[in-house]
């Protein structure tokens, strides 16, 4: 049986103000190429389908239409939990009608200990949903008294192993961060003061632990604990990550492969470096110019409008970086006020070279100090 574990697609992300839904509806169609491809049986999405509770209403065709497909028309099911970015009640809208139409949704903290049975010829595999959840929620649940997320965690995997029975495989999926693993900037904490950890070890004996929450596709104390990472890269933090989505083959003897497979979007997210003029240079055959941009410039000298100019080259320009601000000890604001001690010649120096491209003549210097001299005189009334 192939099962293809996903999550994190955050449906209706903002990224610097600017929708990703394009973007995000291409990937997913390829997943659905990857359904296709690699005759996928069952789908896992580990939570935030949606970046925010209330999606945009295009975020909510997003889901629906590759609904359609993919449990509709291929008959495939899918098995998705709600994550901490998802509003879970409204996720959950139906799932007692749609779970027969092959849609399970996994939104309430009760439905964990009643698993999805994927069958074939070969085995039958528990499929045990753990939607994200705090501490509370579970107190509530259990009448119990848990502080952290780890113990309350491990109270529902003690209710799931008193349930599940060894002579079917067991794959457990929740959205959760597992203490020591890597995370990204693009992941809204779970609770304030790291109390949000979770150990690896009580994953450790099941067949597989479909993970969502941390946007780096990784695993954890075992091979098979996993995060599949998210859709696409988030913030420019990811720009060195590949992202993927996880294929698992298993059957009655267990996981028999895990394989990673690379989502490849046409916008990519990267990070260019250098002078103004030479970025621009280089701007000019830069055929992935349509990619997302952040722009770390390393000039010394006052640049005028330098986001308007390379915006001319890459449209996507999304933020400008000045170099020397960050590897200067000082706070930005403290960096700003030195700029403005500068001396007024200096600046207008600057000012010049950067419209005319071409640095003040020696008379063009002296002609300048002596205005400059005359209102100093002026404003100091002498
Ligand atoms: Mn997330």
């Amino acid at each position: 049986m192939k099962i293809l574990h996903t999550s994190d697609w955050h449906l209706g992300r903002l990224f610097h103000q600017q929708s990703l839904l394009d973007q995000q509806l291409e990937l997913l169609h390829q997943l659905v190429n990857v359904i296709d491809e690699y005759a996928v049986d069952a789908v896992i999405i580990a939570g935030d389908i949606y970046d925010r509770s209330v999606p945009p209403s295009a975020a909510v065709k997003a889901f629906s239409d590759f609904v359609e497909q993919v449990a509709v028309k291929r008959q495939r099911t899918i098995v998705a939990i709600s994550g901490n970015h998802d509003g879970a009640e409204r996720l959950g809208f139906a799932h007692s009608l749609l779970k027969q139409a092959k849609l399970h949704l996994i939104t309430d903290l009760p439905q964990s200990v009643e698993p999805v049975v994927l069958s074939d010829a070969d085995t039958d595999v528990h499929l045990w949903c753990v939607p994200f959840h705090d501490p509370l929620q579970v107190n509530h649940w259990l009448e119990s008294d848990c502080k952290n997320f780890n113990t309350a965690h491990q109270m529902i995997v003690d209710r799931i192993n008193a349930q599940r029975s060894n002579l079917s495989r067991n794959i457990i999926v929740s959205h959760c961060y597992l203490d020591g693993a890597s995370e990204s900037e693009s992941e809204r904490p779970l609770s304030i003061g790291g109390a949000d950890r979770v150990d690896w070890q009580m994953f450790a004996d099941f067949d597989y632990a479909a993970l969502g929450h941390l946007h780096q596709p990784q695993y954890k104390g075992r091979e098979h604990i996993r995060y599949s990472g998210s859709l696409m890269k988030y913030s420019f933090s990811e720009v060195n990550q590949s992202k993927s989505v996880t294929l698992i083959d298993i059957n009655n003897k267990g996981v028999q492969d895990i394989e990673q497979i690379t989502l490849k979007p046409s916008q990519d997210m990267r990070v260019i470096k250098g002078e103004l003029a030479d970025l621009i240079k280089q701007a000019q055959h830069d055929p992935h110019y349509n990619d997302f941009i952040q722009a770390i410039l390393t000039d010394k000298q006052a640049i005028l409008h330098p986001m308007a100019k390379l915006r001319a080259y890459y449209p996507n320009l999304m933020q400008l970086r000045k170099e020397q601000f960050e590897h200067d000890q000082r706070s930005p604001a403290a960096h700003a006020q030195e700029q403005l001690k500068k001396a007024d010649s200096e600046l207008i120096q600057d000012f010049f070279s950067e419209v005319h491209g071409e640095p003040l003549t020696e008379d063009q210097k002296s002609a300048i100090s002596q205005v400059i001299q005359q209102i100093e005189q002026e404003e100091s009334g002498s």
